[in-house]
């Protein structure tokens, strides 16, 4: 890496500090230009010391600074880093940024700073990806997850499925290098018994892909119901503010309105719908159309009905068109400050149901805890083992998987060859691929394109 690269690494808006940062082998070099010490030049500077500056340019001076020098390869990037805390604004930020490029330093690309961390080995890249993960974590839950990922968690467990692959495969090409020795049924046992292993450690992780999912994108959670029945009240009452528009003028919500909220942790995304009924406008139409969609698309159903009226054919018709789908079902039987007419029909037998009042906020606790327990993510918010795989990762497992399987039955029937050992290779790149331990330039793409310039 030769050049040095530069970026404000904290949000562009009015705060107490900002800080900027250069990593590259210039980093000091270019910063000696423009920050002035008491005493001493900026090249002499011990290491991992926060002392005062000042930044100035052609003799204007600037601000007043915080610096701090970090040494290859005991820095966050593995080489020459500086960082500078400026006050906080985003102009002095800038002068700053454009003072460094002025002496040779340029723009980092988003994510590069962590892309040298582990391009240098200061870590793999589950990591860098948990970094990411740390940065935009909606709830406790998600930075948790995050945290114990950052902190190794995944790469340990990796490590295991690794470990037991290896040494399957060094026995495989022990014996493929000695043809003339006989596999005894005790060695054959050995490698199917660590394959077995890998196996099982790779379907552990396997299973957390949902939650890992849903706690990085959020659990998608549709209101359904047919018009008036409270259903945009009911997304005001769970986000406590007023996006919805509510009215007694039914079919007034034509389109979908999505709203993060973090309920008990889980990062949820309310998706607001129109009432599914026979369309009037053409505005009302493509409304209709979207709520299908949503209703296709989501992980939980809040079905929503009039407890104050009779049942209705359209609900039944609603419940209808979901039935086929594999999302879970609350139902909500809203308005329970009026006096209850709603005979609950046969077809929601089963489903779990929970009376509420938008208006009083009566049974809304309730509903929470109830959509927590239909989340599907154990409720133990604190269990510290679980690290959480993402999509990436996902896609890499399952393809390890398969080889594990097809060597396994490879073993078990045709024994110790060539073709054994090219299935074990197959599992362990894939894991390989995961860690970072195998890359390309398309996988390096992949993972840092996500991120933020300055981090
Ligand atoms: N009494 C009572 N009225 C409610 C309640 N929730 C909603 N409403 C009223 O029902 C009407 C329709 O509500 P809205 O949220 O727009 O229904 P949507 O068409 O399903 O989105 C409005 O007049 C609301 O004030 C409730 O819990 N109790
Ligand atoms: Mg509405």
């Amino acid at each position: 890496m030769e050049d040095t690269i530069v970026a404000i690494s904290t949000a562009l808006a009015p705060a107490a500090l900002a800080v900027v940062r250069l990593s590259g082998p210039n980093a000091v070099g270019v910063a000696d230009r423009f920050v002035q010490l008491n005493g001493c030049r900026l090249p002499e500077l011990p290491a991992n010391r926060l002392i005062h500056g000042r930044v100035s340019d052609n003799g204007e001076f600037i601000d007043d600074v915080m610096i701090c020098v970090m040494r290859a390869p005991r820095s966050y990037t593995g080489e020459d880093v500086v960082e500078i805390s400026c006050h906080g604004s985003t102009l002095v930020a800038r002068k700053i940024l454009e003072l460094s490029f002025k002496h040779g330093a340029r723009l980092a690309e988003p994510g590069e700073f962590t892309k040298r961390a582990f391009l240098n080995g200061k870590m793999d890249l589950t990591q860098a990806e948990a970094v990411m993960d740390l940065i935009s974590a909606k709830t406790q839950r998600a930075r948790a997850a995050a945290s114990r990922v950052l902190g190794g968690g995944l790469s340990h467990k990796l490590e295991a499925v690794r470990t037991a692959l290896v040494e399957a495969l060094a026995y495989v090409e022990a014996y493929i290098d000695f043809p003339d020795e006989d596999i005894g049924k005790e060695e054959i046992a050995f490698v199917i018994e660590r394959l077995e292993h890998a196996r099982t450690e790779i379907q552990k992780l396997l299973a957390t892909a949902r939650e890992g999912r849903i706690l990085r994108e959020g659990l998608r959670v549709a209101i359904i119901g047919r018009p008036n029945v409270g259903k945009s009240s009911l997304l005001n009452a769970l986000t406590g503010t007023e996006r919805a528009i509510v009215t007694p003028i039914p079919g007034t919500t034509r389109d979908i309105l999505e709203e993060s909220v973090s309920i008990r942790g889980i990062p949820i995304v309310l998706v607001d719908t129109a009432g599914v009924r026979k369309a009037r406008g053409q505005v009302e139409k493509l409304g209709i159309e979207r709520t299908r969609s949503a209703i296709a698309s989501s992980d939980l159903i809040l079905h929503v009905v009039d407890g104050s009226k009779p049942a209705n054919k359209a609900d039944l018709e609603l419940r209808q068109s979901y039935l086929a789908l594999s999302a879970s079902i609350i139902l909500v039987v809203n308005k329970s400050d009026l006096p209850a007419r709603l005979q609950v029909p046969p077809e929601f037998s089963g489903v779990s149901r929970v009376n509420v009042s938008c208006v009083t906020g009566e049974g809304l606790e309730e509903l929470r805890e109830t959509i927590e327990a239909q989340a599907g993510i154990p409720v133990d918010a604190n269990s510290h083992s679980e690290v959480l795989i993402n999509q990436r990762h996902e896609f890499l497992l399952k393809e390890s998987i398969v080889a594990v399987t097809d060597a396994i039955n490879h073993a078990s029937n045709l024994g110790c060859d060539e073709l054994l050992a090219q299935h074990l290779r197959r599992a362990n790149d894939a894991i390989g691929q995961i860690v970072g331990k195998v890359t390309t330039e398309d996988i390096l793409d992949q993972v840092f394109s996500r991120f933020c310039i300055g981090k």
